[in-house]
């Protein structure tokens, strides 16, 4: 029996999942298993999953949209974005194996799947509670600090951290294998890991020393302008570890391709916010989240940026 699990790449909750779904797996329905892994990842418009990856005798696809194809024997997601192609909800709600399950309101796919082989294949999800707990956290962005957020010292954010970064086709794969028995200090602390871990937190603390130097806080409102040091992305939560009571940021960033603003809530202090900022956005071309929304401008248009910038960060001050 040969089981391909396909899985959400560059994501703690989608490793998380496969890891989970493998060890249901090896108790609950085939200990002989032989498994093989491959990431999805999202592409440009509603692409269905690439029906040649289906070349098990078993496909299960976990934190990830739907496929009609008959060969998918499997299915967990919690996206509400899970039904691209036109008839795949209809054909969801219509499958009776009772072996597809959705669930949008659940934070993590990690913890709707152990929960539901739980209930439904009586699977003892108990021993990996810590994989558990911390797929909600990660998934959910329900960090408990700025510092959490920042420091990233916690050894499931440092396997957030390279899982989001990784290019090696192989080493998902393995670190999938040893989420299902090894603690996630154990495993974060292994040498591969390590090795990836350092330059991705070399470049984050430089970016953290470059907001230092930049950021002001004004009435609520940080602001800073890395274009000319080429930054167009960043930790987000940056600003509030410096400056733990700002409502709101706004900053501009550059790269060769585009510049930005981006604007941003302060997370951990909600009823802070009065605007809308996916609205803001909207107004200049951009658009987001009432919480958190950005502005993209052709790599030329820098100038017009920053002007858009000064205005924003005059309306979230007033
Ligand atoms: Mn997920």
């Amino acid at each position: 029996m040969r089981l391909k699990v396909l899985y959400h790449d560059n994501c703690f909750d989608g490793a998380a999942s496969a890891a989970v779904f493998t060890r249901f797996y090896l108790e609950k329905v085939s200990p002989e298993a032989q498994i093989e892994y491959q990431g999805l990842a999202h592409k440009a418009g509603a692409e269905g999953v690439d029906a040649r990856l289906f070349t098990g005798d078993e496909n299960a696809i976990v934190d990830f949209r739907y496929s009609q194809d008959a060969r998918l024997t499997w299915w967990f997601d919690h996206h509400q974005s899970a039904f691209q192609q036109p008839g795949d909800e209809a054909h969801f709600r219509a499958d009776a194996s009772g072996k597809k399950f959705h669930d949008p309101k659940r934070k993590s796919c990690t913890g709707f799947l152990a929960d539901t082989v739980a209930a439904r294949f009586g699977f003892d999800k108990a021993p990996l509670d810590e994989l558990l707990y911390w797929a909600e956290i990660v998934d959910g962005a329900l960090f408990t600090s700025p510092k959490m957020a920042v420091e990233l010292k916690e050894p499931a954010l440092q396997l957030m951290t390279v899982l989001e970064a990784s290019t090696d086709p192989a080493f998902i794969p393995s670190v999938i294998g040893r989420m299902q028995r090894q603690p996630l200090a154990e495993l974060a602390a292994s040498a591969d890991v390590q090795r990836l871990l350092k330059p991705l937190l070399e470049r984050h603390r430089g970016a953290i020393e470059v907001v230092r130097k930049k950021a002001r806080l004004e009435k609520g409102v940080v602001f800073f302008d890395v274009a000319d040091e080429g930054f167009d992305g960043l930790n987000k939560f940056i600003s509030y570890y410096l400056y733990p009571d700002a409502r709101y940021t706004v900053w501009v960033g550059a790269s060769s391709k585009r510049a930005k603003i981006s604007i941003g809530s302060n997370p951990w202090r909600p009823e802070l916010r009065t605007h809308d900022l996916s609205r803001i956005a909207e107004r200049y071309g951009g658009g987001g989240h009432p919480v958190v929304a950005a502005v993209s401008f052709k790599a030329g248009q820098l100038a017009q940026a920053r002007a858009a910038a000064a205005e924003v960060v005059a309306e979230l001050q007033g």
